[in-house]
C-alpha cells in the first residue's frame, strides 16, 4: 500500500459516503417539498372554499333587507341544511324580482350545495363532506330547526371540504373546515 495514493477501495469508500449524503439531503428536500406542497394545497382549498360560497354569505347577510315600514320575513325556512331568504333588493315592496328569494341546500349524497333562485339551480361548492347550519335567535339559545324562522339574528356555517385529489402517496385526501358567522343586519327591525 502506498500511503501518498488514494487507493481504489478508498475511492469507493468516498463515494458511497457521498452517495448517503446526497440519499439524505435529498430525501430531506422531498419531504420538505411534499410538507411545502400539502400547505399550498390547504391554503389553496381555503380560499377557494371561501370564494365559492362568498355570494352565499353576501346573500344571507341580505335577508330581510326592505324598504323602511315594509313588512318582511327575511327568512322562511331554516333547517340544519337547508334555508330560504328573502329580500326586497329593489325596494319595490315584493319579493319577487330577481334573486329576492333564494334557497340555499345541502345534498350529502352528492356532497354538493345548491343555490336556487328565478327558478334555476347552480352548484355553489362541491366536495362537501359535512354542513350545518346553526342559528343563534333574538333569546341568544342557538339551534339548527327554529321554529319561528323570523327569531334567527346569527346564521352560522359550519362545512368540510375535501380535496378533488389524493394529496399524499398513500392517497389520503385532504380535508379542510370552516365556520362562517352571518348577522343579516335587516333580520328582527
Ligand atoms: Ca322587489
Amino acid at each position: 500500500m502506498n500511503n501518498k495514493g488514494i487507493t481504489l477501495i478508498e475511492i469507493l469508500v468516498s463515494l458511497v459516503i457521498v452517495s448517503v449524503l446526497m440519499a439524505g439531503f435529498y430525501s430531506t428536500f422531498l419531504s420538505q417539498h411534499m410538507v411545502y406542497t400539502a400547505q399550498e394545497t390547504i391554503t389553496d382549498m381555503t380560499q377557494a372554499a371561501r370564494a365559492s360560497v362568498s355570494k352565499m354569505v353576501q346573500e344571507l347577510r341580505m335577508a330581510g333587507y326592505k324598504k323602511p315600514g315594509e313588512v318582511l320575513n327575511g327568512i322562511s325556512v331554516a333547517t340544519p341544511t337547508t334555508i330560504r331568504v328573502l329580500a326586497d333588493l329593489n325596494r319595490d315592496g315584493d319579493t319577487a324580482d330577481p334573486d329576492e328569494q333564494v334557497d340555499y341546500a345541502y345534498d350529502a349524497g352528492t356532497k354538493e350545495i345548491t343555490r336556487t333562485a328565478n327558478n334555476q339551480s347552480e352548484i355553489v361548492c362541491g366536495g362537501v363532506t359535512s354542513f350545518n347550519f346553526s342559528y343563534t335567535l333574538a333569546d341568544g339559545s342557538v339551534t339548527s330547526a327554529p321554529t319561528n324562522p323570523e327569531n334567527i339574528r346569527k346564521i352560522t356555517i359550519n362545512f368540510t371540504v375535501q380535496s378533488e385529489k389524493p394529496v399524499t402517496k398513500t392517497g389520503e385526501h385532504s380535508n379542510i373546515s370552516l365556520t362562517l358567522d352571518i348577522t343579516p343586519r335587516n333580520m328582527g327591525l
